[in-house]
């Protein structure tokens, strides 16, 4: 990623009013590292959830797709463990595939190439690196039928209208008849919620405050991370887990020769992780373009892979 864009969404970030920075900027190396140790935890309940409904529903979900030749599209695919077990059952039930990964990261493509290639030896896979919204658009003139994944409930980290705005983005890259596979986590007992983003062990804190040791790495900053402390929330009233770093003292921070000021206890935004029901996701697909819907939750209903069709 661009250093001089993260400098500028740092600066417009921390010089706000409600000081936020984007979790996009959780996923360098080491964010990624302790990203893999959050999916490990036993509060993190989204990963299992999404693995069960892999599992036993690819089937039924594949039945759901009529086409015998397809393009399988996946944003955001990371290193592919988890899709891995829904391409096998496709090639099993006779569907010939071409597998496309996109990531912003080519490393995590490598890694997903390899896990692929033992997997599934010969289905045909064609990597792309780079921002999705630029390199989706490469793929406009391929004849053939389209289901787009977007897993990990990764879809919860756009605000409001946002989440809309993307999944009409989707809608206008497919053809009629075209699939769209999103995994959402959904609103449930907000407990249940809330211990996922306030892990026992502190690994989400420091995913957090990873974001303050980036600033410093990359962009010379001297934020002081003993100086703050996470606070997670989860608002039943409009289903949003919302992640906050908060000042611990009045003081000074410099990044780059400009000074930026925390009141005592005030608060960066951080990240918000969006959770739906069942009926609001109908709702978006109608508002998005969809013509036709279906859920398949996990056995404790705590997670969604919905299947969109145009
Ligand atoms: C990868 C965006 C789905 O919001 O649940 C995990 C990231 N943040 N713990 C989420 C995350 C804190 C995660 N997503």
């Amino acid at each position: 990623m661009d250093n001089n864009n993260f400098k500028l969404d740092v600066f417009q970030g921390l010089s706000a009013e409600q000081k936020y920075l984007s979790s996009k900027y959780f996923y360098d190396d080491k964010g990624s590292r302790i990203f893999q140790e959050i999916m490990q935890l036993e509060e993190y309940y989204l990963p299992e959830c999404e693995t069960e409904i892999l599992v036993q529903q690819s089937g039924e979900i594949l039945r759901q797709i009529p086409f015998d030749e397809l393009d399988v599209i996946e944003l955001g695919a990371g290193d592919g463990s988890k899709t891995v077990v829904f391409l096998e059952k496709a090639i099993q039930m006779g569907k010939r595939l071409t597998y496309v990964p996109m990531d912003i990261s080519g490393d995590i493509l490598e890694v997903n190439q390899q896990h692929v290639k033992e997997r599934l030896g010969d289905l045909p896979v064609v990597p792309m690196a780079g921002d999705y919204f630029v390199t989706i658009k490469e793929l406009k003139n391929r004849e053939k039928p389209r289901l787009v994944l977007f897993m990990g409930s990764n879809i919860g980290n756009f605000q409001g209208e946002k989440s809309i705005e993307f999944i009409r983005f989707i809608n206008e890259f497919l053809k009629p008849g075209d699939f769209f596979l999103m995994g959402v986590d959904l609103k449930k007992n907000p407990h249940v919620i809330r211990a996922a983003y306030n892990d026992e062990g502190g690994v989400t804190k420091r995913f957090n405050l990873n974001l303050l040791e980036r600033i410093n790495r990359e962009l010379g900053g001297d934020f002081e991370l003993e100086a703050f402390e996470h606070y997670g929330v989860y608002n039943p009233l409009d289903g949003a887990a919302l992640s906050f770093l908060v000042s611990l003292e009045d003081q000074d921070v410099h990044i780059d020769g400009q000074q930026f000021h925390f009141e005592k206890y005030e608060t960066i935004h951080t990240e918000i992780s969006q959770k739906y029901s069942l009926k609001e996701l109908d709702q978006m697909a109608v508002k998005t373009g969809f013509s036709w819907d279906r859920h398949f939750t996990d056995s404790k209903g705590y997670y969604s892979l919905s299947l969109f069709r145009k």
